[in-house]
């Protein structure tokens, strides 16, 4: 008897360690304000961005996966919000802290169930909730949560909070060097690495002996280009709409565009020295691979250019690429997802518990196959002067403070170019969707009203002075 509880136990040793030895590792490469159409390999004929490309080339490329908004201007943090903690926009904390108790996150459940959890890069949540969630932390960014330096380095082996783009090198560069020096030192045993960097995020700094440069006029001007916004969306003079001064113009957008573009390839070169170093080190082929971004940004798409809107491209679509052990090379899926949808899927692949508050839904049948569904439909919510929904083809957007609506046929229209809102064949359609607006938002906890009274007028008349982009700080 005694002996088989010796051999049962030597089983089950043998068992979990097993498993814990086949479990992938994870290198998550996040990027700020990174628009889901800026991905050569994904159809963008004229940005440059080899290093995504063999990212593309090798695994699953989701088509419409999504951030589900901001309540408030800086989105970069409920985004990051969000996808560490797997919770709905209504549900975060934005510095992962609930009523003075720690949220607990996927890295920290991840780093539960036997993964070495490392973080480098743009951390934006509350500072002391980051050693909570990873156990490694090098050259983080804390972003504008409070003040950064109130870091209890209880478990962080090495953190230096500074400010991105200070210095004799660039931040970008600074925070593959940490994800290399990782990938060199890890001793073995299954990791989970997150590297969110701080670009292409405006200021749109690249270091000066970066050679690769974009000619403005080579540079399409948007489908959806406008000189400004039809009406007041609630955020016509943030700071980020105030990179730029009104009416936009198509030849300001194009040089935008290209400072934009080329802050990316820039990036890109950064993740390409990571994924250089990833082939050369022995988690070559057991490493699942990410890349996203906490949110697109509008760069002249629809008179607006930074990201406190629901558009698209313009603010809640992303990019997101993963590929790894088992995952197919070179699909494409439109299966759609949210960001804190991602999480709980490596969970399920890696075989780690869900953290306690996570609600996203684990999407690894699409990663095998691009036909199978994820979400069947979507809300999007930018504080409570934009609501929206899309489903398969369509896509509501409502601005209840000025009883604006907006309906865009997706299939036809994947710019949200042309407004079907006000046409009479479409008011079916347009009361259909509201109701399915209505009941996502109950589902979300989402209380805010889709109709004030009175409203406010929607004419929005242009600044008397425009202002000079090199005045406004970064907040985000
Ligand atoms: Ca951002």
């Amino acid at each position: 008897m005694k002996k088989a509880f010796v051999y049962l136990a030597l089983f089950l040793l043998i068992g979990t360690g097993l498993t814990a030895y086949s479990r992938p590792n994870i290198l998550f490469l996040f990027a700020d304000d990174q628009r889901a159409d800026t991905v050569a390999a994904l159809g963008n004929p004229v940005i440059k961005t080899p290093n995504l490309d063999r990212l593309a080339h090798a695994g699953m490329a989701f088509n419409r996966a999504y951030m589900q908004g901001g309540m408030n201007a800086a989105t970069c943090v409920p985004s990051r919000a969000m996808l560490l903690s797997g919770r709905n926009l209504f549900h975060i904390s934005e510095n992962l802290i609930h009523d003075g108790t720690f949220d607990e996150t996927w890295p920290a459940a991840f780093g539960r169930d036997g993964y070495t959890t490392f973080m480098t890069g743009k951390w934006h949540n509350g500072p002391p909730a980051l050693p909570h969630s990873f156990q490694i932390a090098r050259s983080v960014f804390a972003g504008g949560m409070g003040n950064p330096l109130q870091l209890k380095l209880s478990n962080l082996v090495d953190a230096k909070l500074a400010p991105p783009h200070i210095g004799a090198r660039h931040s970008c560069a600074i925070f593959a060097d940490e994800t290399i020096r990782f990938l060199k030192e890890h001793p073995g045993g299954p990791f989970f690495a997150y590297v969110p960097f701080d670009a292409p995020h405006d200021p749109h700094i690249v270091p000066a002996d970066f050679s690769f440069n974009y000619a403005p006029a080579n540079i399409p001007l948007p489908p959806n280009f406008l000189p400004q916004h039809p009406w007041d969306n609630g955020e016509m003079t943030i700071r980020d709409e105030k990179l730029m001064p009104w009416p936009r113009t198509p030849a300001g957008v194009k040089s935008y565009l290209a400072e934009y573009y080329r802050y990316i390839t820039y990036l890109d070169a950064q993740i390409g020295r990571i994924l250089d170093a990833l082939a050369a080190s022995p988690y070559a082929t057991n490493t699942i691979v990410l890349f996203s971004a906490d949110s697109g940004v509008a760069c002249g798409s629809h008179g607006l250019i930074g990201k406190q809107n629901v558009y698209e491209y313009d603010s809640v679509r992303v990019p997101l690429i993963i590929s790894g052990p088992g995952i197919p090379a070179g699909q494409r899926t439109d299966a759609m997802c949210y960001l804190f949808d991602v999480l709980p899927t490596l969970g399920k692949l890696c075989n780690v518990a869900s953290p306690k508050g996570s609600e996203g839904i684990e999407f690894s049948a699409a990663l095998h196959d691009p036909a199978k569904p994820a979400r069947q439909e979507m809300l999007f919510a930018y504080k409570d002067v934009q609501r929206a929904f899309r489903d398969e083809r369509w896509k509501l957007i409502r601005y209840p403070q000025v009883d604006k609506t907006q309906l865009f046929d997706l299939q036809t229209d994947p710019q949200e170019a042309t407004n079907l809102a006000g046409l009479p064949q479409f008011a079916a359609k347009v009361a259909a969707l509201t109701g399915r607006l209505k009941k996502a938002q109950r589902e979300c906890g989402d209380e805010a009203p889709l109709i004030v009274a009175p409203p406010r007028p929607a004419e929005w008349d242009l600044p008397a002075k425009t202002f000079n982009s090199k005045k406004i700080k970064a907040i985000d």
